[in-house]
């Protein structure tokens, strides 16, 4: 068996919170865990279809996450959010909508150097180019957590071993 709990996944455009969660995911299903992926392709073009990404729609983007994933925690659900979400005081905001241990929150640090290098989406040199305006890390702000209750270090560790650092931490909470 396992509790349910929410693992909000935090970084940069390209940190790799997405694949992570995916395959952190993964782990959970052959313990027969039930779990959901929240990320922006399943977020952004219905529920949130209404946001860009000024500060203020940002901060609704994450507090409609922060509501959702409350609703699946209280369904049973694993749920893994991959959001920059990259305001500190909106990530406190999810985290307080709920019971202390039950948000789990996992920074992806990746630097803007290394994101901006591997661009799979080309947006960061879009975004140097001044055609996409607030982008994170480059026009608009990224605030790194104080205190997550894990960082892996996605651009010096495999993916294998970041999947391996969030399962022990699961393991140690009694999540799974
Ligand atoms: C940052 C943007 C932007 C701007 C479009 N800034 O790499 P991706 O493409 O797939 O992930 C990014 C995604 C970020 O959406 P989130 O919902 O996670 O953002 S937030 O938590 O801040 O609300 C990127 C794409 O959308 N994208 N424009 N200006 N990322």
């Amino acid at each position: 068996g396992h509790r349910s709990a929410i693992l909000w996944f935090t970084g940069l455009s390209g940190a790799g919170k997405s694949t992570l969660a995916h395959a952190v995911e993964e782990r959970l299903h052959e313990l027969g865990c039930l779990t959901f992926v929240l990320d922006g392709d399943n977020v952004r073009h219905g529920l949130c279809g209404d946001l860009g990404f000024s500060d203020a729609d940002r901060h609704e983007n994450i507090r409609r996450v922060g509501e959702l994933a409350k609703l699946m925690l209280e369904a049973g659900v694993i749920t893994l959010t991959a959001f920059i979400s990259p305001f500190r005081a909106e990530r406190e905001l999810a985290r307080r909508l709920v019971a202390d241990g039950d948000f789990i929150e996992i920074y992806c640090n990746c630097s803007l150097d290394v994101c901006e290098s591997r661009d799979v989406k080309g947006l960061y040199q879009k975004a140097r180019q001044g055609q996409i305006p607030h982008f994170t890390g480059i026009s608009s702000p990224y605030q790194p957590p104080d205190h997550p209750e894990l960082i892996v270090n996605t651009d010096q560790a495999e993916l294998k071993a970041c999947v391996e650092q969030v399962m022990r931490v699961l393991t140690a909470r009694g999540v799974v």
